[in-house]
């Protein structure tokens, strides 16, 4: 299968994160990428570079003023002090119910927390020209579709699927799902059916497409009363205006089988048989897998070959967008096996 993947990628290499108050190394590391790459390359797929501007689809799914803010966002913190420039800012104060988000501050700290959902999105010197190659990937992943590719492969980091139109969240920045859709749209597609199948819900291109029927949105986690992001992906989420009809969440208890998992899978699939597409966007975490560090389901390596058939059977062309999986040394063979059932 063809495969898009930036090496620019690596230019997001945060160094640690906060797990209970203490640093620790953060769990989305380039070396993800590495070893997606290599089992890609082992298997004999066609990996190529990005090869389209995302700026155009990326101005439909982020506010001008997100965009500006994560472009400048480092310069910005180097500019308080240079002795920044060894350091990670990081968010401590959020606009909650009753604060006003409707004027951007000027104190740094302050802008951070306007355009963060959590403490957990390190930012550093590279981020954004990674996460804009990752974007440009996966718009080059539509492009792809769109010139009679069946199935395309996004290899980014980082992961894309809870930063919203105004946010950066959950290691994500840029929400490169969402960029393949209006890709998509933007070059002839009517319908376009996202499915995310990360373990944790993809709040963010929920709530980007959440009053859209163009843009169908389903998605398989853990249960947010116990799961991250913990403040969207009920069952009762079903959108709203115009996209009434057009958001399903299939939350699943923190510890779920794989076969309540595959039978979830199966009520995905048929929602968005029913939505009529003319394209398929895939967020593909590989979190589910039951040797990942920060999650809980169960899923085994076979099992992502019998996850890739059955995407496959949709019938669909096939923009598969890399998310999360934190398993880093079992990445590799869990993509390649989705690609492999995909294409097998
Ligand atoms: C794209 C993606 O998968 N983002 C996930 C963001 C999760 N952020 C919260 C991490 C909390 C780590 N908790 C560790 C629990 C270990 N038992
Ligand atoms: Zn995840």
């Amino acid at each position: 299968m063809i495969t898009i993947f930036s090496a620019d990628h690596a230019l997001h290499a945060p160094e640690h994160e906060f797990f209970r108050g203490n640093r620790v190394p953060c769990f989305e590391s380039p070396s993800r990428a590495e070893f997606v790459r290599a089992e890609l390359v082992a298997r004999g797929n066609d990996i190529r570079s990005p090869d389209s501007d995302s700026t155009d689809a990326l101005r439909r799914v982020h506010s001008g003023a997100y965009l500006q803010f994560l472009q400048t966002a480092w310069q910005q913190w180097v500019a308080l002090d240079p002795n920044n420039a060894d350091m990670q800012p990081f968010p401590s104060v959020w606009p909650v119910r009753t604060l006003r988000h409707d004027i951007e501050p000027d104190n740094f700290t302050a802008k951070l927390g306007l355009y963060s959902m959590d403490n957990g999105t390190p930012l550093v010197a590279g981020t954004w020209d990674a996460a804009k190659a990752g974007a440009d990937a996966a718009a080059s992943t539509a492009a792809l579709l769109s010139q009679g590719e069946r199935g395309v492969f996004c290899a980014t980091r980082p992961p894309g699927h809870h930063a919203g139109s105004d946010f950066m969240g959950g290691y994500c920045f840029l929400n490169n799902a969402a960029v393949a859709a209006e890709t998509l749209l933007a070059q002839g597609c009517r319908r376009v059916a996202i499915l995310d199948v990360d373990y944790h819900h993809g709040n963010g291109t929920q709530s980007i497409f959440y009053e859209r029927s163009d843009v169908l949105f389903v998605s398989i986690h853990g249960d947010p009363m116990t799961e991250y992001p913990f403040y969207l992906g009920h069952a009762d989420e079903v959108g709203s205006g115009e996209g009434t009809g057009f958001n399903m969440n299939l939350p699943l208890p923190a510890g779920a089988s794989v076969e309540r998992w595959f039978s979830a899978l199966e009520a995905a699939c048929a929602r968005i048989e029913h939505h009529g597409a003319d394209a398929f966007v895939v967020s593909l975490g590989l979190d589910t897998y039951a040797g990942d560090p920060i999650s809980t389901f169960a899923l085994q390596s076979p099992d992502f070959l019998r996850l890739g058939s059955r995407l496959k059977d949709l019938g669909l062309p096939t923009a598969m967008i890399l998310e999360g999986g934190y398993a880093a040394r079992e990445l590799g063979v869990n993509a390649a096996n989705v690609l492999d059932g995909f294409t097998g």
